[in-house]
C-alpha cells in the first residue's frame, strides 16, 4: 500500500522590527498574526528581519533554509501609504535616506554586486489587489519599493529564487501604518490591523490559488 502523505507546504512570511524611531512596525504585527495560518495545504511561517542593511539578507537566508517555503512574500512598512501595496520590481540599488537600525547608510551601491538591474515579483500582484479590493481592503500595485532595507531585501529574495531556479515564487508587499503610529505624526494614513491582516490573508491564498497572474489596467499608484 501506498501511504505517502504529500510534504508539507510552508510559505515564509517576514516582517521587519521598528525602525526610525518609530515604536511599532505593523509588517511584523500582520506576520505574527498570521503565523501558523493554513490555506490549501499550506502553513505561514513567520520571521522577523532585522531592518539592517546586509543583516536582514543574512536573516533571510537562515528562514529559506529553515522552511524550504514553497512561496515567500517579505512585508514592510511605507507610512504616507493608505494602502496595502503589492510590489511590481525589486531595484539592484541601496540609497538610504536615513540610517539603518545599525548606523549605515549606504549611498548609491547594489544589493548584490554584478546581479541583474532589477527583478519583477513572481507574485500575482493584479489578481491580489483585485481580490483585497473585492473584499472592501484598500490596496493597490506599487512600482517601486523606494531604496531602502525593503527593497534591499526584496531584491536579494528576488535574486535567490531566480538563482534556485525560479520555482518558488516571492515578492513584497508594503503596509499602511497602523492608526497608534498615525497618532504619533500630524496627518498620516493608516489601516487597521485587523483589515491588514485580512488582506494580506487574502494576498496569500490568491497567491496559492492563482499561478496567472490577471492582466488588467487600473488599481496602481501613480
Ligand atoms: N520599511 C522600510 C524598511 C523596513 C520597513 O518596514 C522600507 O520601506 O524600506
Amino acid at each position: 500500500m501506498y501511504h505517502a502523505t504529500p510534504p508539507a507546504l510552508n510559505v515564509l512570511l517576514t516582517g521587519f522590527e521598528p525602525f526610525a524611531q518609530d515604536p511599532l512596525n505593523p509588517s511584523w504585527d500582520v506576520a505574527r498574526a498570521l503565523d501558523g495560518w493554513q490555506h490549501a495545504g499550506a502553513t505561514v511561517r513567520a520571521v522577523q528581519l532585522p531592518c539592517v542593511f546586509g543583516e536582514a539578507i543574512v536573516r533571510l537566508d537562515q528562514a529559506l533554509q529553515q522552511w524550504q517555503p514553497a512561496l515567500v512574500v517579505c512585508l514592510g512598512l511605507a507610512s504616507g501609504r493608505a494602502a496595502l501595496t503589492p510590489e511590481r520590481v525589486a531595484i539592484n540599488v541601496d540609497d538610504a535616506r536615513i540610517p539603518d537600525n545599525a548606523g549605515h547608510q549606504p549611498v548609491d551601491t547594489a544589493v548584490e554586486q554584478g546581479g541583474p538591474v532589477a527583478y519583477l515579483s513572481t507574485l500575482p500582484i493584479k489578481a491580489m489587489v483585485r481580490a483585497m479590493r473585492a473584499d472592501g481592503i484598500p490596496a493597490a500595485v506599487s512600482n517601486t519599493a523606494g531604496t531602502f532595507v525593503c527593497n534591499h531585501i526584496f531584491y536579494a529574495l528576488m535574486h535567490r529564487l531566480a538563482l534556485a531556479g525560479g520555482k518558488v515564487r516571492g515578492g513584497f508587499i508594503h503596509v499602511p501604518a497602523l492608526p497608534a503610529l498615525a497618532a504619533l505624526h500630524a496627518d498620516m494614513p493608516s489601516m487597521a490591523l485587523e483589515t491588514q491582516v485580512r488582506g494580506i490573508q487574502m494576498a496569500i491564498q490568491t497567491a496559492l490559488d492563482v499561478r496567472e497572474d490577471v492582466r488588467e489596467t487600473g488599481g496602481q499608484l501613480h
